[in-house]
């Protein structure tokens, strides 16, 4: 029986945006979305023309006995196409990063092996056994900590996003990057991780006064340092030894990285070996050469650590399909805060003249990716979608326009601006800049890598 009042399709915005409760009704069914070229796109072109001979209750597969245990699951051969996208800088040995496909995933968790890296001289393959924590510098005892020893403290859990500053940089550019979503802002994802609170070691140490500052050190062959405020590093600072419930992978800082919720990538030294205290930031290539911002007003903007609010539609997104033609769709995407939790995220199809607010799934968590979703009917004709997020300190995510005259054309970390997906009469998403936009004036020059 059809309950008509489930059914309503109420529009709260224009150009067929649904209100969000839509999705307590039954029965309902979107539309498919499809990623152009891929196996499952050309899978549905040739059903579409051909009628299934098999029959649906008696598959192949019911007819012999299954596959054999196996000591660690892989993903099913056919998700083959849901991968990170490694983008070398072939200058520096080990130096680059790899894309996690953020359009292809759901939820709010990356899974372990698609979380995205960001390496300055390659992946160093540390035998546990051999890897030591030296704390040091304005401390009352200097202490050296093996992985042995940091397992047998308290641990605490806490999910949370690792985003990169030089994240969404082409978006500095021009012309918008034609590259998928994940392949252009997916140098963020977000995990469960699993340590033992800095402060515990960092009290053991015991601190002298005047450290104000913490410089962290990895055991890669680039030796990354970075300073990090003292007090930042005692409220929040985490040893991380487990990501996802499992040891961190080599690629993420096996077997100890220090994690730094909300703020930025470089901070969360991977692979830690050396915590020193010292009364002021030492000034590294991370914290001058990169990561600072030659503003409009001849100003740099230094240490801003602090990751701004940002969403993103991943799907549908660019280089997918709005399949079965007009009618409804699930808009789904992400968004993430270093200021705490997301309060709302709104939605456009109209290129930005009405936004409605989308569900934001729970929980809600401060510093971690939050999953929104919001129904739209497609009537059919060329759109533009946007998203844009609103965190708890009321900080709202800035149009590309507004971004741009705020930090100039010197800038290259810290993009964060409202992404716009263009729908066009056929359901082909791409890439656009706001047609409004009238402020940009060429390209940066990306020749620093990503940092
Ligand atoms: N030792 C060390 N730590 C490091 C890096 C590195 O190259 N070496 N890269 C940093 C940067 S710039 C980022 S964005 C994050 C990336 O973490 P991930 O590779 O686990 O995603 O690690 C940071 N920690
Ligand atoms: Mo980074």
């Amino acid at each position: 029986m059809k309950n008509s009042k489930n059914t309503k399709q109420i529009a709260v915005a224009g150009n067929g945006l649904l209100d969000r409760r839509l999705f307590l009704s039954t029965g309902l069914k979107f539309g498919t979305i499809t990623v152009l070229g891929s196996a499952s796109h050309q899978l549905l072109s040739k059903e579409a023309n051909k009628q299934s001979t098999i029959d649906p209750a008696d598959p192949p597969w019911m007819h012999t006995p299954g596959g054999p245990f196996s000591t660690y699951g892989k993903p099913s051969a056919h998700e083959r196409e849901v991968i990170r996208v490694p983008a070398p800088n072939s200058a520096v040995p080990g130096n680059g990063v790899s894309w996690t496909p953020l359009h292809l995933l759901e939820g709010m968790i990356t899974p372990n092996g698609l979380h995205f890296e960001r390496h300055h001289n390659g992946v160093p393959q540390i035998d546990p056994n051999r890897h030591k924590l030296l704390v040091h510098g304005l401390v009352k005892k200097p202490l050296t900590y093996t992985i042995k020893s940091l397992l047998k403290y308290p641990m605490h859990s806490q999910i949370l996003f690792i985003e990169c500053g030089g994240n969404s940089n082409a978006g500095w550019n021009k012309q918008p990057s034609r590259a998928q979503a994940g392949y252009f802002h997916g140098l963020v994802s977000c995990s469960e991780w699993t340590g033992v609170p800095l402060s515990i070691i960092l009290a053991e140490a015991g601190l002298n006064k005047g450290a104000k500052w913490l410089i962290a050190e990895g055991a890669d062959a680039f030796a990354m340092n970075v300073s990090i405020p003292m007090e930042k590093a005692i409220k929040d600072g985490m040893l991380a030894l487990y990501q996802n419930g499992e040891r961190l992978r080599p690629e993420n800082g096996y077997p100890l990285r220090l994690i730094i919720p909300g703020w930025e990538g470089v901070l969360n030294v991977k692979w830690l070996r050396r915590l020193k205290a010292v009364s002021k930031p030492i000034m590294t290539r991370n914290e001058t050469a990169r990561y600072t911002e030659l503003q409009p007003s001849g100003k740099a903007r230094m240490f801003s650590f602090e990751i701004e609010a940002k969403s993103l539609i991943t799907s549908p997104s660019t280089g997918m399909l709005l399949a079965s033609g007009q009618g409804l769709y699930q808009i789904t995407g992400l968004a993430w805060s270093g200021r705490g939790k997301i309060k709302k995220v709104e939605v456009s199809t109209d290129n930005g003249n009405s936004w409605t607010e989308a569900q934001l799934q729970e929980p809600v968590l401060p510093m971690a990716f939050s999953r929104f979703r919001i129904p739209w009917r497609w009537d059919g004709n060329p759109s533009i979608l946007k998203s844009r997020a609103t965190d708890e300190s009321g900080y709202v995510q800035p149009e590309r326009d507004e971004l741009v005259a705020k930090r100039g054309r010197h800038g290259f970390f810290h993009y964060n601006a409202i992404v716009c997906w263009e729908v066009d009469e056929h359901g082909l998403l791409s890439h656009v800049y706001d047609k409004k936009n009238a402020l940009d004036t060429g390209n940066i020059s990306i020749d620093a890598g990503w940092d």
